[in-house]
C-alpha cells in the first residue's frame, strides 16, 4: 500500500526528467514534445536558440518563446514555440517544458532524440499523468477520467468523463468519508473514554446516521449501470438464422454498405463490429453469422463467435423473415440465442422484409417468443426500404433508459472498480448495522466503519496498491 502526497505539504519532490511526443503520430499542423522533471529547464536551455541564433539564459515561466531547436553542432532542426512551466502550477507539479514543433513524425522524432541526448529518458505510457497523481494534483478517479476523456467519441461519454475529471465523484466520496470519520471518531471515543464527560451519540442516533450513509452509498451505486453505458456505450448484437436480413439491417442502421449482402445463406462468416451514435450514446452494432448447424469449419468458427457476441451483448435483436413462415430453422436459432443471452430479457424480436407479402403471423410469433421468455413485442422492419429502422433505434434507446434511473447532476460510477468498492462499503455498513442490532461492543462497529473508510480511500487512491496503479496507468498512451 502506498500513501500518496495529498498536496498539502508543499511542492513535490522532482524526479528524473522524462520526455515524449505528446501528440499523435502522423501529419499534423503542430506536434508537441513534452518534458517533465528536474532538468527540464536545463535541457530547454541547451537545445533552444532565439530568433537571432543566440542561446537564452533565462526563460520566464508560463510564457511562450519563439525560436529554434538545434542539434549538438548548432544546426537547426525545427522552428518552434517553446514554453517552460515551473513547478508547481503544471500538469505534473514538476517543471514542465512543451515544445510545439511542426507536426511531422521525422521532425518530432529528431527533437525527442535531442532531449534524450541531453539527459531525459523516454516516458512510459501515462507517466506524466502518473506523476500528476503521485504529486497529488489529481486523484485516481480523475486519472481514470483523463483516459476516458481522451478515448470517448460520444457526447454522453464526454459529459461523464469531464464531470469526473472536474471532481464531482471525488467530491462526493470526500463528503462520504468526512461523515464516516465523524461517526467513527465518536464511536472510538466511546470505546477509549467510556467514563468521561464527552458527548457520545446514543445507539439510536448512531443507527440512524449509519442508515442514512448507507442509503447514500446505495443511491450512488445505482448510477453504475447507466454510467457504464455512457462511458463504454452499449453492445447490440443482430442475430437470427441465415438470410433473414441481419447484414441488411446493419447497413440500414449505418446508412452505408458495410456488410456484404447476398441471397446466398451463410455469407457473413465472421462478426462485424461498427459503432453508431444515437442520442449521444455509442452503440456498438455487431452483425453476426447466421445461427444454424454449420456447413463447414469456417462457418462453425463464425457461429462460435456469434454465440460469444450474443453473450457479451447488452441488447440482442433477433430477426425473422416475414415473407416466410416460421420454420424449424427459426426455432433452433431462437432456442440457441435465448440460451446464449441467458434468459431472453434483453432480446427484441424483429420481423424483417415487411415490403414482401407476409407469411409469418405476428400473433403466432408473439406466442412463440413468449414461450421463450422474450417479453418485447416484435418490431416490423424492411431493411430494404428503411421502414422500421427508426423504430429500432427508438427501441434501443428506451431499453438503455430502462437500464437505470435517469442520471441527475450527481456523481456517477463508471467502472467495475468503482462498483466493487461501493459494494464493499455497503457490506461493511451492513455489518456495522448488524453488530448494532446484536448489541455487540462498539469495537466491532468501529472495525466495520474503518473498513468502509478504507474502501473510500482506495477509490480516490489516497491509499492504493502498486498493482492497481500500474493497471490504470498502463492503459494510457505514451506522452499523456
Ligand atoms: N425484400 C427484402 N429483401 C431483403 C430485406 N432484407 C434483406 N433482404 C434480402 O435478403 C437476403 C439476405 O440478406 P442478408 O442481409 O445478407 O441476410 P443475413 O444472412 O441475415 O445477413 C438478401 O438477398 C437481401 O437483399 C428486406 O427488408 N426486404
Ligand atoms: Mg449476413
Amino acid at each position: 500500500m502506498r500513501q500518496v502526497n495529498n498536496g498539502q505539504s508543499g511542492p513535490a519532490q522532482q524526479e528524473e526528467t522524462i520526455a515524449a511526443i505528446s501528440t499523435p503520430m502522423g501529419e499534423g499542423g503542430i506536434g508537441i514534445v513534452r518534458l517533465s522533471g528536474i532538468t527540464s529547464e536545463q535541457i530547454l536551455t541547451n537545445l533552444f536558440r532565439g530568433p537571432g541564433g543566440k542561446p537564452r539564459k533565462r526563460f520566464e515561466s508560463h510564457k511562450v518563446s519563439y525560436g529554434f531547436v538545434v542539434d549538438e553542432a548548432g544546426g537547426k532542426i525545427d522552428e518552434v514555440m517553446a514554453t517552460l512551466m515551473r513547478a508547481p502550477l503544471t500538469y505534473t507539479r514538476e517543471d514542465v517544458v512543451e515544445i510545439s514543433c511542426h507536426g511531422g513524425s521525422a521532425v518530432l522524432k529528431k527533437v525527442l532524440r535531442r532531449t534524450l541526448q541531453l539527459g531525459a529518458r523516454m516516458a512510459e505510457p501515462g507517466e506524466f499523468s502518473k506523476r500528476a497523481f503521485l504529486n497529488g494534483r489529481i486523484d485516481l478517479l480523475q486519472a481514470e477520467a483523463i483516459i476516458d476523456l481522451i478515448r470517448t467519441k460520444s457526447e454522453k461519454g464526454w459529459t461523464t468523463a469531464f464531470s469526473q475529471l472536474d471532481g464531482r465523484l471525488s467530491h462526493a466520496i470526500g463528503e462520504l468519508e468526512n461523515r464516516l470519520v465523524d461517526i467513527l471518531a465518536n464511536v472510538e471515543a466511546s470505546i477509549d473514554f467510556p467514563d468521561e464527560e464527552i458527548e457520545i451519540i446514543g445507539n439510536e442516533v448512531l443507527l440512524q446516521k449509519i442508515q442514512i450513509l448507507k442509503q447514500e452509498v446505495l443511491d450512488i451505486t445505482e448510477t453504475y449501470h447507466l454510467g457504464r453505458v455512457y462511458r463504454e456505450g452499449v453492445a447490440v448484437a443482430i442475430a437470427g438464422r441465415p438470410n433473414v436480413g441481419k447484414s441488411s439491417l446493419l447497413n440500414a442502421l449505418l446508412q452505408r454498405e458495410r456488410a456484404i449482402v447476398t441471397p446466398q445463406p451463410g455469407t457473413t462468416r465472421d462478426t462485424i463490429d461498427e459503432t453508431l451514435h444515437v442520442d449521444g450514446i455509442a452503440i456498438r452494432l455487431v452483425d453476426t453469422a447466421g445461427v444454424r448447424d454449420a456447413a463447414d469449419q469456417a462457418e462453425a468458427a463464425g457461429i462460435d463467435r456469434t454465440i460469444q457476441a450474443i453473450e457479451d451483448a447488452d441488447i440482442v435483436l433477433i430477426l425473422f423473415d416475414g415473407s416466410e413462415s416460421f420454420g424449424e430453422e427459426d426455432e433452433r436459432a431462437l432456442a440457441k440465442i435465448v440460451v446464449a443471452e441467458a434468459g431472453g430479457k434483453n432480446i427484441v424480436p424483429v420481423i424483417n422484409k415487411s415490403d414482401l407479402a407476409q407469411k409469418m403471423k405476428e400473433a403466432d410469433l408473439l406466442d412463440t417468443v413468449h414461450a421463450h421468455s422474450i417479453m418485447e413485442d416484435p418490431i416490423m422492419l424492411s431493411a430494404k426500404t428503411g421502414e422500421g429502422v427508426e423504430l429500432i433505434k427508438k427501441k434501443i434507446n428506451s431499453m438503455i433508459d430502462s437500464m437505470g434511473e435517469k442520471l441527475s447532476d450527481g456523481p456517477v460510477l463508471t467502472r467495475e472498480r468503482h462498483l466493487e468498492k461501493f459494494r464493499r462499503i455497503e457490506g461493511s455498513l451492513n455489518s456495522a448495522l448488524g453488530a448494532m442490532e446484536k448489541e455487540l461492543s462498539r469495537e466491532y462497529i468501529a472495525a466495520d466503519l474503518q473498513e468502509a473508510r478504507e474502501a473510500l480511500q482506495e477509490l480516490t487512491g489516497k491509499v492504493v496498491e502498486d498493482s492497481i496503479l500500474e493497471k490504470i496507468f498502463s492503459d494510457f498512451c505514451i506522452g499523456k
